[in-house]
């Protein structure tokens, strides 16, 4: 069954590569399109500055761009928002009181008690917040969050880490500068330097992290015992963030259980969903941004550089960061509301 949809900032950095995973997609047809007030009246194809390699899709190209309010856009079953966070806050939640399901990448919200944060081959089961949520709110629509694309390079290496009893996570991330949206993809002045603060990005790394990991009981969310420091890095990489990750553990872990334990674990599957989820590399030098982002369709895990450290495993994680990090995060969790009967 096709569910009709729409994108809530739809010209922006992540908005644009919403639409161009959305069409075609098996499950949605792209309906509704919104964005500022200086782009709501024109069609598409005037109104973003399309910035992708592949052309804007036909289908998407003469829909007229639509203010972003809940009384401007046609009735559809779902809403995937990539709006500021700052604009995000306010009018997802009108869009959820008027009764639409949104799955949103904005960091506004992520960490409210009930609105679910979640990465589909994690923590599925966390959807189930969704009726706190119903009651707690009173919307008719619904709210779901993906994390930050540092957070979603990092976080499925260490679920499928888990089984050995995670304690305690280091992370310094090599952040790519699309991160920042287009002001960072067009100031390639940081070539020949790296700028070592990222505001904001160690704390959501931190408390995203172990949320995510965390575990539902139905009724509550308890976050993960674990400890997670986090050291956020920009570096002149046009898309991907690479990590360094030092996890420690409660049982012991050898490089060869931590290989398996990487490669054997997939979680659920999903159209979106890449096979293997995460893809480890032998060379000591991989994975790389350059090399390895554009993995299955920009969706799979990349961990490579696995050492025995003095305190637990070592090792390097890479995913595509407005891919697999952001536009694709959201779809996912489409998809995942989709499979679960919440459309
Ligand atoms: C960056 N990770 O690379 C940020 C961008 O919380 O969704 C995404 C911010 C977020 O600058």
């Amino acid at each position: 069954m096709t569910h009709t949809v729409g994108v809530l900032g739809a010209t922006g950095a992540v908005g644009q590569r919403l639409i161009q995973l959305l069409d075609p997609h098996p499950d949605f047809e792209i309906e509704a399109l919104t964005a500022s007030s200086e782009s709501a009246g024109k069609p598409y194809r005037k109104a973003a500055k399309w910035r992708i390699s592949t052309p804007i899709p036909d289908s998407v190209a003469e829909i007229t761009v639509a203010e972003t309010d809940p009384d401007a856009i046609p009735d559809v079953d779902l809403l995937f928002s990539s709006l500021p966070s700052s604009v995000g806050e306010r009018v997802e939640s009108d869009f959820c009181e008027a009764g639409y399901v949104v799955s949103s990448n904005s960091s506004n919200q992520r960490m409210a008690e009930d609105v679910p944060l979640v990465i589909p081959e994690v923590n599925a089961d966390h959807l189930g917040l969704l009726e706190v949520q119903r009651d707690s709110r009173g919307w008719d629509g619904a709210m779901v969050k993906n994390p930050n694309c540092s957070t979603i390079t990092m976080v499925p290496t260490l679920k499928a880490l888990d089984e050995f009893g995670l304690s305690r996570v280091h992370v310094a991330t090599l952040q790519a500068v699309s991160g920042a949206g287009y002001s960072g993809v067009t100031s390639m002045e940081i070539i020949d330097n790296a700028i070592p603060h990222i505001g904001g990005e160690e704390e959501k790394m931190e408390s995203e992290s172990k949320k995510l990991l965390g575990s539902f009981d139905g009724a509550e969310l308890a976050a993960h015992d674990a400890t997670v420091s986090a050291s956020c890095n920009r570096i002149p990489t046009l898309d991907g963030h690479l990590e360094n990750v030092w996890a420690e553990f409660e049982a012991g872990a050898t490089v060869e259980d931590a290989v398996e334990a990487m490669e054997s674990y997939q979680g659920i599957d999903l159209p979106s969903s890449p096979d293997p989820l995460i893809r480890v590399f032998e060379e000591p030098e991989r994975p790389q941004p350059r090399l390895d982002r554009e993995r299955e369709n920009g969706m799979q895990i990349c961990a490579g550089g696995l050492r025995e450290s003095e305190t637990g495993i070592q090792y390097n994680c890479l995913a595509h960061n407005t891919l697999r990090g952001a536009a694709g995060a959201s779809v996912l969790n489409g998809e995942l509301l989709a499979k679960e009967g919440y459309l």
